[in-house]
């Protein structure tokens, strides 16, 4: 059997939680020969989140610094730490379908990153704001032409890895930017990117992202590693996150 993680970070999402974690697919997953650990990589929620994840046979992770990027690359250490064999990430707030995950294995199989592609797949009505829409399409394809390699969802939160492509992918994002970053880092690294169509939903809980000041960070990322396509902490060894 191969060792999957599914990885989960989580601010504040003790009610996306109760409705993801039973529909995560672990029967299936393990007749496709997938031994799964569901892993939530924690920000300080002050709900019940935690508790909610232990109740669900989830590991939890204390997330080393603050943010979604933060909280993504103590996950990404922990999973190299532990020497396992691919990593699914989504969002704890009912937005993905965990459903879906069968479905990323799958293309693991032939494929180092799979990414959902919600623009081109079925996003149910009201799910995302228009100015969300407009800025995911915008950031997409600003991403496309700058880099030179077509992706079709820039932003979206639902990414597959082998451990090969965790292992190159070099990133420093603190926040939202993280998934422009990873993009980024395989463009650099060379590692081809596949993209599937995704369902996604309405979010349960309050948003952590503020789609100008967020989007605008994401621009911002995305110009910085295309001319500097290390992050500095790759260069001198400082500031990396101190993850034990
Ligand atoms: N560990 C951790 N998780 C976070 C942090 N900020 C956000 N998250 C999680 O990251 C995921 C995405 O956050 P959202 O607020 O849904 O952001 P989004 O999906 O880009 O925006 P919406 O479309 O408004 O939902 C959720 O599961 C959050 O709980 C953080 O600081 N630490
Ligand atoms: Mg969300």
């Amino acid at each position: 059997m191969k060792n999957l993680v599914v990885l989960l970070p989580t601010l504040d999402e003790e009610y996306g939680l109760r409705k993801i974690l039973p529909q995560i697919p672990r029967q299936q997953l393990t007749t496709l020969g997938w031994k799964t650990e569901v892993w939530i990589v924690d920000g300080g929620s002050k709900d019940l989140s935690v508790e909610i994840a232990k109740q669900h046979d989830c590991k939890v992770i204390k997330q080393a610094g603050y943010g979604k990027g933060a909280a993504m690359r103590t996950g990404f250490s922990k999973f190299l730490a532990l020497n396992k064999d691919a990593l699914v990430m989504l969002d704890a707030d009912g937005t993905y379908d965990p459903a879906e995950i069968t479905d990323f294995v799958t293309m693991l199989e032939n494929n180092e990153v799979v990414i959902g592609d919600r623009l081109r797949g079925k996003i149910e009505p009201g799910a995302m704001t228009r100015v969300n829409y407009f800025g995911n399409h915008m950031l997409t394809w600003v991403a496309s032409a700058l880099y030179g390699v077509n992706t079709n969802d820039l932003c979206t939160g639902y990414w597959g890895f082998t451990k090969s492509a965790i292992a190159k992918l070099k990133l420093n994002s603190m926040r939202f930017e993280i998934e422009a970053e990873m993009y980024a880092s395989c463009v650099r690294e060379k590692i081809t990117i596949v993209s599937i169509p995704i369902s996604y939903r309405g979010r349960i809980g309050e948003a952590k992202l503020g789609s100008i000041v967020d989007g605008w960070i994401i621009f911002k990322k995305l110009i910085v590693r295309r001319i500097f396509p290390h992050p500095v902490e790759v260069v001198t060894g400082k500031g990396n996150l101190d993850i034990d």
